[in-house]
């Protein structure tokens, strides 16, 4: 390409290795011309993908799009991390050797983009001067415009975050190709979904879909930044959400952040306000929803900060009971993108199941989220207007309850790490856990019920340690013994623990616990257990609180829900204790401190009363 070296002049990119990163895939790719994308090109950008059909307007400043119909979802099947060492092989990294990826993503990518633009996007996954900033700088290309306004809004994006690192920076390579006809889904599926951990290179070929082609997000914030913690020695990275606390009587301030399963509420729990009734005492503020990262600082206390720079949501049953948070960091004048919603060019309004109670019951104008007219379905069809992974893109600023410093480059300091899946029964409200080994076995351990979506047996989980197994990096037992050694390492630790939101009552399937923003009430016992302020009643699998330390003032719930949810069911326990074992020996080298932890809850369940 003759002008690349001027149009990286231009741009201000004068880090050499980037030029050279640039050079080579640009080369590979056949890119017709490259594009170096700063965060204030946003405006310029959202005219140009308006202009092309790629964004239609979805009312004043917020924008709708659409991504190919076989393209709607990440694919684990085709995620791939490969390293030059197979002892980097784990259960659910699918680890190949470098050696045969690269040159087979190269060759996918090679002429891939002719005619196209190539967008050059500097990206910083941290708050800029973070201890772990030298890990989260990337350069992300990508030959679809409406990935780089998506970077835009989920990552900090600028040459000035690239033009000192030397060659300390992820290439992470992005190459939609022909979506018509890349076999998704068939045994001649096409796609490849790469993260080269020991290179420091992620390789992402046929897909524009978020999860696949926003590479600061999962591609770098989970899989390379977990590898790169990992050898490092330094840090984790985790699919977590994190959260802060502020007493107002005591002027004490708190941070929690957690693993959920997808579809276990995480980004509803992120975003929760206190109830009325306890609002004038405790404030509950955002920063972020999916990705944590955690280190110990020099100071000696464990540390997290969100890498991420905005959300990517499910808008599916977001509303304003489960989420209102959500929707004003939405509003007009945001610069939201909603993508794969149901969409009315006429009004520009978007919906999505469970947006309001019912569909608009004027369907003239509305469209599915593949485009097809509503008023056009025969009355059998009940199919959803919005996929089911529709999502909204938002910036962290716009969340109004956004935290004050979430963009200091410290961090906060951690004070407990919450696990949590959907289940419908044994799994209490919340059990706390103080012993490390026990709290990472908690981890391992953590699953979502098998449902009729996805195979498996009733009542037995679908296992999801940490709720990163399709984000893991490098094998289950080197993990485990990485999150002891980071964590381990807090002069301060943590205070774990296991929360449900979703035990349902056995005849009527009613849920026992409202949820929502009374959500806070188990997480405020924790602190008060963390302090010292309250005892609890110490069960096989953790601290349960007893309903008087537990304040329920406004809280619907009957003696008998509550009674239900705050014991624990010997019989199903154990149960669960065959199937965590027979889960934990998949995985090689576990530090013997998890299997000691395991016999001990094990023989705590047996000796327990029923
Ligand atoms: C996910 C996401 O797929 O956060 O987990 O988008
Ligand atoms: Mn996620």
């Amino acid at each position: 390409m003759a002008d690349l070296d001027a149009a990286l002049d231009a741009a201000g990119l004068t880090n050499p290795s980037v030029r050279d990163y640039v050079r080579k895939y640009a080369d590979l790719t056949g890119a017709e011309r490259i594009e170096v994308v700063n965060a204030g090109d946003d405006a310029r950008l959202v005219q140009e993908a308006l202009d092309a059909g790629e964004l239609l307007p979805a009312g004043e400043g917020r924008y709708y799009s659409r991504s190919h119909h076989l393209d709607t979802a990440r694919s684990e099947e085709r995620t791939i991390v490969a390293t030059n060492d197979e002892k980097d092989k784990g259960v659910y990294n699918n680890w190949r050797p470098a050696s045969e990826m690269v040159p087979l993503l190269e060759d996918r990518m090679r002429g891939a983009s002719v005619g196209k633009t190539m967008y050059v996007i500097p990206y910083l996954m941290s708050p800029p001067g973070n201890d772990l900033a030298p890990w989260a700088t990337g350069v992300e290309l990508t030959d679809a415009r409406t990935v780089v306004l998506h970077m835009i809004r989920m990552a900090r994006v600028g040459v000035e975050h690239v033009n000192d690192v030397g060659d300390q920076f992820v290439r992470a390579v992005h190459v939609t190709g022909d979506l018509h006809n890349l076999r998704q889904g068939t045994p001649e599926d096409r796609r490849y979904f790469v993260t080269v951990g020991d290179e420091r290179t992620i390789l992402h070929f046929g897909s524009s879909y978020g999860g696949n082609a926003l590479l600061g997000k999962i591609a770098h914030g989970l899989r390379q930044g977990a590898y790169d913690g990992w050898a490092s020695k330094k840090f984790l990275a985790e699919q977590y959400m994190l959260i802060g606390i502020h007493d107002k009587e005591t002027g004490k301030d708190y941070h929690i952040c957690g693993g959920f399963p997808s579809a276990s509420g995480k980004t509803n729990l992120a975003m929760m306000l206190a109830p009325d009734v306890l609002g004038d005492r405790y404030h509950v503020s955002f920063y972020g929803d999916d990705i944590a990262w955690l280190w110990v600082h020099e100071d000696g206390r464990l540390y997290g900060m969100n890498p991420e720079y905005g959300v990517f949501g499910v808008a599916k049953d977001t509303n304003e009971r489960t989420n209102p948070t959500a929707l004003r960091s939405v509003d007009p004048g945001t610069g939201a993108i909603f993508t794969n919603v149901a969409y009315n060019p006429n009004t520009e309004e978007v919906w999505w199941e469970g947006r309001t109670p019912s569909r608009p019951e004027d369907v003239h104008g509305w469209l599915d989220w593949t485009g097809a007219p509503i008023a056009d379905r025969k009355d059998s069809d009940s199919s959803p207007w919005a996929h089911p992974n529709s999502r909204f893109t938002t910036t962290l600023a716009n969340v109004p309850n956004i935290a004050d410093d979430y963009d200091a480059p410290t961090g906060v300091p951690i004070d407990a790490i919450i696990f949590g899946g959907r289940t419908r029964d044994r799994e209490p409200l919340i059990r706390a856990i103080h012993d490390l080994a026990e709290g990472v076995y908690d981890g391992l351990t953590l699953g979502a019920e098998a449902t009729a979506a996805a195979e498996g047996k009733e009542g037995v989980l679908r296992y999801d340690p940490m709720s990163n197994r399709p984000f893991m990096a490098y094998g289950e037992g080197d993990y485990a013994q990485h999150y002891l050694d980071v964590v381990g390492a807090a002069a301060e630790q943590p205070i774990f623990a296991h929360v449900n939101w979703f035990q349902r009552d056995p005849e009527d399937g009613h849920f026992l616990w409202p949820g929502y923003r009374d959500n806070l009430r188990p997480l405020l016992w924790l602190l008060q257990l963390r302090n010292g302020e309250v005892t609890g009643r110490q069960t096989a699998v953790g601290i349960i609180p007893t309903a008087d330390e537990f304040n329920l003032e406004g809280v619907d719930i009957s003696p008998q829900d509550l009674e239900t949810i705050l014991s624990i069911d010997k019989e199903r326990w154990q149960q669960e204790m065959t199937n965590r074992e027979e889960h934990l020996r998949q995985f090689r080298d576990l530090p013997e401190a998890i299997w000691e932890a395991h016999r001990r809850v094990a023989a705590a369940v047996e000796d327990s009363q029923p």
